[in-house]
């Protein structure tokens, strides 16, 4: 559905704001409950759907994470970590790491994963086209390891959700950090396309380099953009767009999971980039507007006004309604001073990312992305055959005739032949190549 109007559903807990890492540590809760107020202050709710997300269960998180880790999160707690020495190290989690122990922790991760999972259970019901959920978006989170504040990471389980009925799902991550617990979960699988775009050199997680472009059936399906300090809007427009193309061109995802961190806004207290609102969001527009069923998450952002700024002009961007850069008044107001302004300047100085560094990662970008166009594993026009297995494992009746509409090629955008108006080839049988992989992917 490009460039009309898309239905979209918004996912949001009213406690997931009141958790706290401790005074000195960067990541912030509370900023999304201020970009609630701001959403709800600019009068969005009246645009789309808005749903108290449910929290997500142990077996729900188990399509991923180790279930030795999963008891440990839902045990530990500032009172009893003590008696947990042994097993904080192995899971990097504690005073001395990225990841401490508060009050609440599980439950925590519990609020943003299941607000993920609901997104992705709307949007395969094809009850809507865009689901936002600004809690989640935590891409840093290992199977068996929390890493960089993120402890379950609720994107791969939000992927595997949409891989129940999608054949292809492209993940999108505009984070200043790279997404490696999402590229590291899919990168030996092509059903599964990682585009991130970070600050490369020097900086958290250290991964990302424009050469880790996959293994195995995965080769080519990890697209990696380094970056410098100082980044700017149009050489950031520069570098998405024609990439996006490309990937769209290419890979024909079903469905598109993009993780919009706004630690690379300008003025981040973490970050190094000099984007706009409007530069951030450009990506978020340029992503709808393929019309692709699109499940938006938060991520980083530790300017948490800017944070909030951010995400309520993005969900209006998604919403194709124009705000007034005045501040509404809300119970946040005192954070937007002293211009309360929704829009922001860029800093002066200098974009260390040159012209001729940008010009050779689009075209190093370019050629991987061709080199998949016709070898021999790829099989665009197919459709997995294994969704036999994968729906066994479905909750509901309903999305079990889902993916049956899906293997049969009927769903809408979901890689059968239906939602391809250029047209696509299938195998002889009309089945598909098997994948080994898919058994893994199924859980
Ligand atoms: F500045 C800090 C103060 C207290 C605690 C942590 C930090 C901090 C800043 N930057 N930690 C970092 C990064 N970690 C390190 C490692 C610690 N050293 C031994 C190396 O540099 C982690 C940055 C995490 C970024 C998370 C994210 O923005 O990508 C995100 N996305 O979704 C959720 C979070
Ligand atoms: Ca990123």
């Amino acid at each position: 559905m490009p460039e009309s109007k898309q239905r979209v559903s918004y996912f949001y807990q009213p406690d997931v704001g009141h958790f706290y890492y401790g005074p000195s540590h960067p990541m912030k809760p509370h900023r999304i409950k201020m970009a609630h107020h701001l959403i709800l202050s600019y009068g969005l709710y009246r645009k789309m759907e808005v749903y108290r997300s449910h929290p997500a269960s142990p077996a729900e998180m188990s399509a991923f994470h180790s279930e030795d880790y999963i008891n440990f999160l839902a045990k530990v707690t500032p009172d009893n970590l003590r008696g947990y020495s042994n097993q904080m190290q192995k899971f990097n989690v504690g005073e001395y790491t990225d990841c401490p122990v508060f009050d609440g922790l599980y439950e925590f991760t519990q609020l943003y994963t299941g607000a993920s999972l609901d997104g992705a259970v709307k949007l395969n019901r094809g009850d809507c086209d865009v689901a936002v959920n600004w809690s989640g978006g935590l891409h840093h989170a290992k199977k068996s390891e929390a890493s960089g504040f993120c402890y379950i990471n609720d994107i791969v389980l939000a992927i595997l959700e949409l891989l129940k009925v999608h054949a292809r799902v492209l993940y999108i991550d505009i984070d200043v950090h790279h997404g490696d617990g999402v590229e590291e979960a899919f990168y030996c699988t092509d059903r599964v396309m990682t585009f991130s775009l970070h600050k490369y050199g020097d900086f958290f997680p250290g991964t990302g380099h424009i050469k880790d472009t996959g293994a195995k059936e995965g080769t080519g399906y990890s697209v990696n953009v380094p970056l410098t300090s100082g980044m700017t809007d149009d050489a950031y427009e520069k570098i998405f767009k024609p990439v996006m193309d490309k990937i769209m061109e290419v890979f024909r995802p079903g469905a598109i999971v993009l993780q919009c961190g706004a630690d690379s806004l300008t003025g981040d207290r973490l970050g190094c980039f000099n984007l706009s609102l409007k530069g951030h969001a450009e990506c978020v527009r340029y992503t709808k507007s393929f019309g692709v069923p699109t499940l938006v998450l938060g991520g980083g952002g530790y300017t948490i006004r800017n944070v909030a700024r951010c995400w309520a002009y993005e969900t209006s961007v998604l919403l194709d309604t124009k705000l007034p850069d005045e501040i509404p008044y809300n119970d946040y107001y005192e954070y937007y001073a002293p211009d309360f302004k929704l829009h922001l300047t860029p800093e002066q100085r200098e974009n260390l990312n040159t012209e001729a560094s940008m010009e050779s990662v689009r075209i190093d970008l370019l050629t991987q992305l061709s080199g998949l166009r016709g070898a021999p594993s790829v099989g665009m026009g197919e459709v997995p055959p294994d969704f036999e297995t994968i729906r066994e494992s479905t909750r509901e009746n309903d999305e079990r005739t889902e993916a049956r509409e899906v293997r049969d090629g009927d769903g809408e955008n979901d890689g059968g032949s239906g939602d391809d108006v250029r047209g696509r080839g299938r195998t002889k049988d009309g089945k598909g190549e098997r994948k080994d992989h898919e058994a893994e992917l199924a859980g």
